[in-house]
């Protein structure tokens, strides 16, 4: 049977189990959405930024494992899916996007909408081509599909129009996608070395990333074994079950007391699938191996003694034998001590009854989690609310949460819900945002409402860029309001318009029946949480130079609060 060229693109995104493909059409686009009606197993899921399409397309990768797909058409459609990509890029999602272009006769004359899209996402891309004749069909979408889930990688196909509806003649010479996995093991010379540094030391800690799931069992099994406390990047906040005695934390800006002296007073550190970035957090002076699957990681954030290439899982069950670690438990003790009295001070903020004249961000978040199912999906905005978030939503190993964690963008967490949500239609979502982010992806709320998508977005509404204002504060930028100021819409009845459910939250004993009745409701709902906008957000080492930054009175404030954690 004759296909045009968009109707093998889909053949070819169909084998490779793609149910959806999230775009704007137009133009270009026009010929492939057209196939997309007549194909009963790929989707066409209408969005109303080409964002949103990018950032969904990589969450449906992070939950589902299969390719994750975006369209935006001739020259600003296509723009507008860049920042969504570059988010896939850094977070490690692999996303193919296809782009529209102007026909082959208008090539090169500046012509309407016309720009150089091969330049535009060199950088992005890990292959990035244009579909110039039907006789590239389907090899070149096969490449698209096998390139991106090679990296896993970004990938776009390019479409101009006058190649979009004609007719395939080679089809037959289609094959499969593969999707390339092998679990590689460092070799015995490698893990007897790691063994030995590991061996020899008496406070070792272990930092684990996102590398590390699928192996919470021989994580622990290794920590037993080493009796190190587990310290994590917010990338692998999910792995492990938040009450587990050897999961102590965050590391970094945001992370905990306890995260903190893990690894700041080890005497050997194991980085586990980790490209956690800030260099400050690092140990220095003390032996560090380091596992990572990916060869360019070894030695990149930190003064690294041995660096194996490996999955973290294989690596782990090949070491544990090996291992009859000095260590005495002293170390994992004091840490465990740090935690149990950063939970406790964590769970006074937190408490819905806190004697507090307004809304805690904290207690929301800790109310969130309470509430929240054994297998929800957090998707997670950038700001306050990501340390929020880190810091009072409970994992509970069976969950999960994604976010911009590495590319830092805001308005991520609303699209990755969709994302996330249209993986799994049955499965709680629900995200966190603050007023700054929702802002910048509300246009697609209504997506939900059109999918009948039953996402939950909890807007931590401060009325300022929150983070930022700290940021400047923090560093000795005079407050500026104007900049950092918030002027919202009501976000409640902005729900409601839309279709949705919007439910206003202003004291604290409002919080748990608006999640009740949020998270009972088929609608898709927006809780408009207004909390506090002074909330003081602690890092676990207060850098020199930020602390100098702080007024005195801010200083006095977090001294109040963070007591002996000043270095
Ligand atoms: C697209 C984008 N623009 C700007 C920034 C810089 N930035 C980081 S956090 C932040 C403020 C976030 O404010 P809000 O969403 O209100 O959350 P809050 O910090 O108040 O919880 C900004 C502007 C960014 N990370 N991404």
């Amino acid at each position: 049977m004759a296909r045009n060229v968009c109707e093998e693109i889909l053949r070819v995104l169909e084998g490779a189990g793609v149910t959806q493909i999230y775009g704007v059409t137009g133009d270009a686009l026009n010929p492939l959405v057209d196939a997309i009606r007549d194909n009963p197993r790929v989707r066409w899921i209408g969005v109303r930024h080409e964002e949103t399409a990018a950032f969904a397309a990589a969450a449906y990768y992070q939950i589902t494992g299969t390719l994750g797909v975006c369209a935006g058409t001739v020259g600003p459609g296509a723009l507008h899916l860049l920042n969504g990509l570059y988010n896939a890029k850094k977070e490690g999602a692999a996303v193919l996007a296809i782009t529209g272009q102007v026909p082959h006769v208008e090539a090169g004359s500046d012509f309407f909408q016309e720009v150089n899209l091969a330049r535009v996402f060199e950088d992005v891309c890990v292959f990035n081509q244009a579909i110039h004749s039907t006789d590239q069909m389907p090899r070149l979408v096969q490449q698209a599909v096998q390139n991106a889930l090679s990296g896993p990688g970004v990938t776009r196909l390019e479409l101009p129009s006058d190649v979009a509806p004609e007719t395939v003649s080679n089809g037959e010479m289609a094959h499969e996608t593969f999707e390339p996995y092998s679990e590689v093991v460092p070799g015995t010379e490698d893990i007897a070395r790691a063994a030995e540094i590991l061996n020899e030391a008496h406070k070792p800690t272990i930092l684990a990333g996102s590398g590390c799931r699928g192996a919470r069992d021989e994580l622990l099994a290794v920590a037993a074994a080493l009796r190190a406390p587990i310290v994590h990047a917010l990338k692998g906040a999910d792995v492990m079950e938040f009450d587990n005695p050897y999961w102590v934390g965050l590391t970094g800006l945001i992370g905990t007391d306890a995260g903190y002296h893990a690894v700041e007073d080890c005497d050997a550190l194991l980085m586990l699938g980790t490209d956690f970035p800030y260099r400050v957090f690092y140990p220095k002076g003390v032996p560090i191996v380091q596992v990572d699957i990916r060869g360019a990681n070894l030695g990149k954030r930190a003064a690294v003694t041995h660096g194996l290439l490996g999955h973290v899982r294989p690596t782990l069950s090949a070491l544990l034998p090996l291992l009859d670690g000095r260590a005495d438990g002293k170390h994992l003790e004091a840490i465990q001590a740090r935690r149990k009295k950063w939970d406790a001070k964590m769970d006074k903020k937190a408490s819905l009854d806190a004697k507090s004249s307004h809304l805690r961000p904290q207690a929301v978040a800790a109310a969130v989690s309470d509430a929240a199912d054994d297998d929800a999906i957090f998707t997670v905005d950038v700001g306050e609310c990501t340390v929020w978030a880190a810091r009072h939503v409970r994992l509970r190993g069976t969950q999960r949460m994604i976010g911009s964690f590495n590319h830092g963008s805001l308005g991520a967490a609303l699209p990755a819900a969709l994302g996330a949500q249209s993986a799994n239609p049955k499965r709680q979502v629900i995200a966190l945002c603050g007023d700054g982010g929702f802002g910048m992806s509300m246009q697609d709320f209504v997506t939900a409402v059109r999918y009948d998508w039953p996402i939950n977005v909890i807007v931590f509404n401060n009325g300022t860029l929150g983070f930022v204002k700290m940021e400047m504060e923090a560093t000795g930028f005079a407050e500026y309001g104007e900049a950092t100021d918030l002027v919202n819409p009501d976000f409640a009845r902005y729900a409601e318009i839309c279709g949705g459910l919007g439910i206003t939250v202003r004291e604290t004993h409002e919080v748990e029946p608006a999640l009740r009745e949020a998270l009972a409701s088929p609608r898709p709902c927006i809780i408009d949480a207004f909390v506090n906008p002074n909330e003081l957000l602690m890092p676990p080492k207060i850098a020199p130079a930020q602390a100098w930054g702080f007024s005195v009175s801010k200083l006095k404030e977090i001294l109040a609060y963070t007591q002996d954690k000043l270095p």
